[in-house]
């Protein structure tokens, strides 16, 4: 396969002012009949060159004359025609198959009901068109459906007809603005609505319609509130007010992610959309709220202004996460969700920009661009859209914002257009921040400093290296925005004088590949605390004392610093075979008892840095003694800690009231996040007897199937912290607390963990989004039981494939979230991945292909890792009937 090249572009040959569709909906023989209005802009002899894939052409009429089929080419992928008038109108009548179409991409059934996913070629799958961003069309949009079990006709826009044919209806939608393909959508069938209103900032009024499985709309409270929230902030924060009359979501069971912002009618994933206290996490929580304003703030930053190509995918979507953290954070408190955002793009940005697969924010070329939805275009697009807004400042920032959409609204444009906004707003020059989107790697940023007690001077000698990443041997400077302050040896703060003024703190800008920065009227040797609130997406390497990092982790005032040297601390401590946990006991001891500190600030510094964190400090890459050294050092601050995490645990309470707030959240984190401390201490003597059961669980692996596990065979009494997690579990009164008792007790293993299991299951086994709890908890169990665990829940009468979200329950939590287990030295774990790829990717390539991620480090990894990663791989590449997307992404990963 050729790949696309964004030096490809050519501006489109026929433009499509206008679109009508009329669908006459039938699961396995739908009609589509669509009518377009043509005009030509390319070159007089250009032909007319529509797409469409797995579509049956029943007719096609040029100014309503059949178009004979010597006048036309047909391809499994395209259609064209040569020869045609400068003005004209097309109608093509086509049949496809929304039942059979299981890669969830065009027009398929999810639960006996239609629902679309066109992002980003899948309206291709719909009907022949130039399925392309830059092709903005006016839609009107007729659906016909029986009238029993397809009550709710829905698509784009505004309703401007409906009636009744007999025992069908249908339903006329009219959507004003000009958009491209990817955002058409349609939903049919049999939906309860939660509705509520909302009055914009010049006076009118919205209808808001959220449509859910019957007898679910009650679930639908929450997100409802938060699209009202994102609505106000929205016109708050970049005064953009909604612009049709009613704005619609509906969720779905069966979806390839999480959400779509198709115009008017956003879709979900049911998973983030539907909450309540009994059945959602506080996570869930916080992902819907991020979520709902996520696909709510598309409408100016994605709709009304598009993107000219997919190479610009960043354009909408690094803004737009930019856009929803900026909102989160005022929702919730600016530096726990500046951490969390870190944690992820570290998390997920970070390994994919140091391995084969790194790509830059803006690629060059792709086979599949289903395969560039990535954190690399979200995360790091959305840090870049935050640094500019760092080096500008707010209020230029807002006006820069205002240009963009003022310029570009109903328009597709280029990231060079959104960088013009900030020079026209300044009359700077932003062409160096373009190297931002171009450059793949994660650059460092190496610091040292010398400081003259003389002259109370300050020397920072600052310089930039980007690695080589694939295609890309040599990199250029990129602008590093640095926030920077300093603390005294006693962890306090220190001001200095910069740039003549006396300042706590200081915005260095680092455009160079070196530079020298002097502060002045520094009174002592100071600790330096740079990059505060993460200023820049980069590494940043600081020879410095091990104390100036427990300054900063006991006073920083910048409290993501504060976090970040607690982080970096116990990355080094658990990394050295020798490092001990009694000093980051104590700072961490003196943290959660500060009365001055949030409990979610608390929670997350209770949180040690995850297995896939460690992983990206040590080369070779030994899952094993990352595994056994983090549990060691946990078990280690847990024992430290034991008296005060238990004193504190006892001090909060479960609330009786759930309350989904902030606050009340953030409680609940920091009370699971002790019950985390809590079963990681070492047993006490009486509790020896338990210690049995990992060995057990060990053997476990190699029992034959269908016996049952060894450490229920002898009834054993439970240790102490088996009671309290056990007690948390059962006395849980809401999802967030039984979710972190039961994994609490996947965490020690054993007869109260399967008990929890069973009874979990019998009490949500009808509650689908639940149930893909249940199994993700038991696929990141960290037990060496876990290998044929995973074995079992493949085969249990839930397990089905064909539902994105219960697959990745058990596929993903696995590859993702238990490196341990997933990298067993058997090779067992790759296996089982490599035949859930290959098994899905038979009919949706797109969420199989998410997974080779799993495998995408494979060379930073040591033997046998490294040499069983590559076989895999290259067994998945050498099957026969692979699809593009896993072939591109598996190709990568082994180039
Ligand atoms: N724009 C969609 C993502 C579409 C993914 C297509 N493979 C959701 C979002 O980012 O808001
Ligand atoms: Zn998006």
């Amino acid at each position: 396969a050729r790949p696309i090249r964004l030096t490809d572009y050519r501006a489109p040959d026929f433009v499509i002012p206008e679109t009508r569709l009329a669908f006459d909906l039938h699961p396995t023989q739908t009609q589509v009949k669509a009518t377009y209005r043509i005009e030509r802009r390319g070159a007089a002899d250009a032909p007319l060159v529509l797409l469409g894939e797995r579509l049956i052409l029943k007719t096609l009429r040029l100014d309503g004359v059949e178009v004979a089929p010597e006048a036309y080419a047909l391809t499994p992928e395209c259609l064209t025609l040569s020869g045609v008038p400068d003005r004209f109108t097309l109608e093509i009548d086509v049949e496809i198959n929304p039942q059979d179409n299981k890669m969830l991409e065009g027009l398929y059934m999810s639960s006996g009901r239609y629902c679309t996913q066109c992002e980003a070629e899948g309206f291709r799958k719909i009907v022949y068109f130039p399925d392309r961003p830059d092709v903005l069309s006016k839609y009107t949009v007729r659906l016909r459906a029986p009238k029993a079990g397809f009550p709710r006709l829905l698509s784009n826009g505004n309703l401007i007809d409906s009636g009744e044919e007999g025992t069908f209806h249908y339903a006329v939608w009219e959507d004003p603005f000009p958009k491209p393909a990817y955002l058409f959508a349609l939903v049919a069938g049999e939906l309860d609505v939660l509705e509520d209103r909302f009055v914009t900032m010049s006076g009118r009024t919205v209808d808001l319609k959220i449509f859910v499985d019957p007898g679910m709309s009650a679930r639908a409270a929450y997100a409802m509130d938060a699209l009202k929230r994102s609505m106000r902030w929205d016109e708050e924060t970049y005064g953009r007010e909604y612009d049709l009359h009613l704005f619609m979501i509906v969720a779905v069971r069966d979806f390839n992610f999480g959400a779509m912002e198709n115009k008017g009618l956003n879709i979900f994933n049911a998973s983030l959309l539907l909450a309540d206290a009994q059945t959602a996490t506080d996570l869930d929580y916080e992902r819907i709220e991020s979520v709902v304003a996520h696909e709510y703030f598309h409408n100016w930053s994605g709709n009304r202004v598009t993107c000219r190509d997919w190479f610009q995918l960043c354009l909408k979507e690094g803004l737009t996460v930019f856009r929803d953290q900026s909102f989160s954070g005022d929702q919730r408190g600016h530096a726990v969700q500046r951490i969390k955002d870190v944690k992820m793009l570290r998390a997920r940005q970070f390994p994919e920009d140091a391995g084969p697969l790194a790509h830059p924010v803006r690629p060059a070329a792709y086979l599949k661009i289903d395969n560039f939805y990535t954190a690399t275009i979200y995360e790091k697009g959305a840090e870049i859209v935050g640094m500019l807004k760092t080096v500008v400042g707010a209020e230029t920032y807002r006006r820069a914002l205002d240009h963009y959409f003022e310029t570009h609204d109903g328009t597709a444009a280029t990231l060079e257009d959104f960088l013009s906004s900030f020079e026209a707003v300044t009359g700077q020059d932003f062409s160096p921040w373009l190297k931002w989107y171009v450059q793949a790697g994660t650059p460092v940023l190496s610091l040292s400093a010398t400081y003259d007690g003389d002259t109370q001077r300050l020397t920072l000698t600052v310089s930039q290296m980007t690695p080589p990443t694939p295609a890309q041997a040599h990199k250029a400077p990129v602008p590093i925005p640095v926030r920077l302050g300093l603390l005294s040896g006693a962890g306090a703060p220190l001001s200095f004088r910069f740039a003549g003024e006396t300042v706590p703190e200081a915005l260095f800008v680092l455009t160079e590949a070196r530079a020298q920065w002097v502060l002045e009227d520094v009174t002592e040797a100071p600790v330096i605390s740079a990059l505060r609130g993460f200023s820049a997406p980069v590494k940043l390497t600081l020879t410095e004392p091990e104390a100036h990092r427990f300054a900063r982790f006991r006073g920083d005032p910048d409290p993501f610093n504060r976090w970040e040297a607690a982080q970096s601390l116990a990355k080094a401590l658990i990394l050295d075979p020798h490092g001990a946990a009694a000093d980051y006991a104590e700072a961490l001891r003196a943290t959660l008892t500060d009365p001055t500190l949030d409990a979610a600030f608390k929670a997350l510094m209770t949180g040690l840095p995850t297995e896939m964190d460690l992983a990206q400090s040590l080369t070779p890459v030994d899952p094993a003694f990352i595994h056994t050294r983090r549990k060691a050092f946990k078990a280690e601050l847990a024992a430290a800690l034991k008296t005060d995490a238990e004193a504190l645990y006892a001090a909060l309470p479960a609330e009786t009231t759930f309350s989904p707030d902030a606050a009340s959240a953030g409680r609940r984190a920091l009370r699971n996040a002790l019950l985390d401390l809590i079963v990681a201490a070492p047993d006490s003597d009486a509790d020896r007897s338990e210690a049995t059961s990992d060995q057990a669980g060990a053997q476990a692996v190699r029992r034959p199937e269908g016996e049952a596990p060894l450490e229920r065979d002898a009834a054993k009494p439970l240790s102490a912290k088996q009671k309290i997690a056990k007690a948390h579990y059962h006395d849980a009164r809401n999802m967030t607390d039984m979710m972190a008792g039961l994994s609490a007790l996947s965490q020690i293993h054993g007869a109260a963990y399967q008990d929890a299991l069973e009874d979990f299951y019998a009490r949500f086994k009808s509650e689908p989004l639940v149930l893909d709890k249940w199994f993700a908890v038991q696929a990141a169990c960290p037990h060496p039981e876990t290998l044929s665990r995973v074995r079992r829940l493949i085969t249990h009468p839930d397990f089905d494939r064909k539902v994105p979200n219960r697959w990745r329950a058990v596929a993903q939590a696995f590859a993702a979230n238990n490196p341990a287990i997933f990298h067993d030295a058997s090779g067992e774990g790759y296996a089982f991945i490599a035949e859930e790829i290959l098994s899905v990717d038979r009919f949706n390539p797109m969420t199989a292909a998410r997974l080779i991620e799993a495998f995408g480090g494979f060379k930073r990894y040591a033997e046998p890792h490294r040499g069983l990663m590559q076989a895999v791989l290259e067994r998945i590449l050498g099957t026969e009937g692979l699809s593009k997307n896993v072939a591109e992404l598996a190709g990568k990963a082994l180039a």
